[in-house]
C-alpha cells in the first residue's frame, strides 16, 4: 500500500508543481481527490484488505490527501500571484506618455449674437419669453391682424400641420400669448426659431428672430427710437447711428424699417452696404390697436412699441458673412473663426 500511495503522492506532487493555470490545477484536484478520483478510488479499496492492516493503511492515505491539499493550496496562491502580478503588467499605465488633447467646443456664431442681443435688452429691463414652434394660426396671423386673405400671408408663406395649425413665421405669436395672460407694463423680448418657405444666400426655411414688446402707458416712438439707438451702439459700435424709413407691417402703426451706419465703412459707403453707408437691420413700430384689442388690452388706456429682427442677417454683417447657408453647414473651419481668446 504504501509504495501505491508513494507513487501516487509523487505523481500527483510533480504534477500539481507543474499546473499551468487555475483551471489545470483544479483538474487535478478532482484528478486525485475528487468523488471518482484516484487517493479516493485507494480508500475506497481499505474494505478488501485485511481488518488489521487498514489503520495503518489508511493513516498513510489520509497522509497523502494532507499532503496533496497542501501542494494544491500552495499551487493556487502561487498562480494567483502570478496572475495578478501578469494583470498588473498588462495594464501598466506609462504617465510619461503625452495626453490626447480634448478639443474644446465653441459657441456657434448665431449664439454668440443671441447672447449679446440679450444681454443687452435685459439690461435695459427686458425679460425673456419662450413660445412653442408649432402654433395656431389664429396667435401667428390672426390675432395680429393678419386675416386669413390678408396679402401679408404671402411674404410668410410657411409649412402647415392642418388649416389652423402651423409652424410658426415670427416669435410674434409668443408676445400674443403673453398680453392675453398679464397685465401692462409688458416688457418683453420673444426669441427662437421660426419658419417660411423661402431658400436662398439671404433666407432660410429655418431661422432665428429676436421681438422685443413695451406695453404700458405714455409710450412713444421716441421711446422705441432711444432703445434702438442704443441697442445699435451696444451690438455694433458707440459711433453706430440709426434711421427710420417708414414702412407696413399689419401688426404695427405706424411702421418703419431701421437702418444702422454701416459698421465696416462707418457711413463712408462700401462693399457690405453697396456704396449707401446704410444698412437695414430690424423692422419695428407702435402696436396697431387692432392688435391690442385683440390681446385684451385696453387702447384708450395702454400703446406699446414692437420690434423684430433676424438673428442670422445681424450676424452676417457684424461678421461680414456673404451666405446665410454657411451658418446651418456645420463646417468646422468656418465655426472655429468665432473661437474666443486662443
Ligand atoms: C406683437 C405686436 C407687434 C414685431 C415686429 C417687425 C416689425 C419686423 C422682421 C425683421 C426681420 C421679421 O426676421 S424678420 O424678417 N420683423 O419687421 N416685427 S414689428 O411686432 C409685433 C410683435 C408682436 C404682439
Amino acid at each position: 500500500m504504501r509504495e501505491k500511495v508513494d507513487v501516487l503522492l509523487k505523481e500527483a506532487l510533480i504534477k500539481i508543481s507543474g499546473a499551468a493555470d487555475s483551471v489545470g490545477l483544479n483538474d487535478l484536484r478532482v484528478k486525485y481527490l475528487g468523488r471518482n478520483g484516484e487517493l479516493t478510488a485507494l480508500l475506497k479499496g481499505l474494505k478488501d484488505i485485511p481488518p488489521q492492516d487498514r489503520p495503518a493503511a489508511g493513516k498513510i492515505i489520509n497522509e497523502a490527501r494532507e499532503a496533496i491539499e497542501e501542494a494544491l493550496k500552495h499551487k493556487e496562491e502561487q498562480l494567483k500571484a502570478q496572475e495578478k502580478q501578469r494583470r498588473i503588467e498588462a495594464e501598466r499605465v506609462d504617465i510619461t506618455m503625452p495626453g490626447k488633447r480634448q478639443a474644446l467646443g465653441t459657441l456657434h456664431p448665431l449664439n454668440i449674437v443671441k447672447n449679446e442681443i440679450v444681454d443687452i435688452f435685459t439690461s435695459f429691463g427686458f425679460e425673456l419669453c419662450d413660445g412653442p414652434e408649432i402654433e395656431f394660426d389664429y396667435y401667428n396671423f390672426q390675432a395680429l391682424n393678419i386675416p386669413k386673405d390678408h396679402p401679408a400671408r404671402d411674404m410668410q408663406d410657411t409649412f402647415y400641420i392642418n388649416d389652423n395649425i402651423l409652424l410658426r413665421t415670427h416669435t410674434s405669436p409668443t408676445q400674443a400669448h403673453v398680453m392675453e395672460s398679464r397685465k401692462p407694463p409688458i416688457r418683453i423680448l420673444s426669441h427662437g426659431k421660426v419658419y417660411r418657405s423661402d431658400d436662398d444666400a439671404t433666407h432660410s426655411p429655418m431661422f432665428h428672430q429676436i421681438e422685443g414688446l413695451v406695453i404700458d402707458t405714455d409710450i412713444s416712438l421716441c421711446d422705441l427710437k432711444g432703445i434702438l439707438d442704443e441697442f445699435a451702439r451696444g451690438i455694433f459700435n458707440e459711433n453706430t447711428k440709426t434711421r427710420f424709413r417708414p414702412s407696413y407691417f399689419p401688426f404695427t402703426e405706424p411702421s418703419v424699417e431701421v437702418d444702422v451706419t454701416c459698421s465696416m465703412c462707418g457711413g463712408e459707403g462700401c462693399r457690405l452696404c453697396k456704396g449707401t453707408g446704410w444698412i437695414e437691420v430690424l423692422g419695428a413700430g407702435m402696436v396697431n390697436h387692432r392688435v391690442l384689442l385683440n390681446c385684451g388690452i385696453d387702447p384708450e388706456k395702454y400703446g406699446g412699441f414692437a420690434f423684430g429682427l433676424g438673428i442670422e442677417r445681424i450676424t452676417m454683417i457684424k461678421y461680414g458673412i456673404p451666405d446665410m447657408r454657411l451658418l446651418f453647414e456645420n463646417e468646422v473651419r468656418f465655426l472655429s473663426q468665432f473661437r474666443k481668446g486662443r
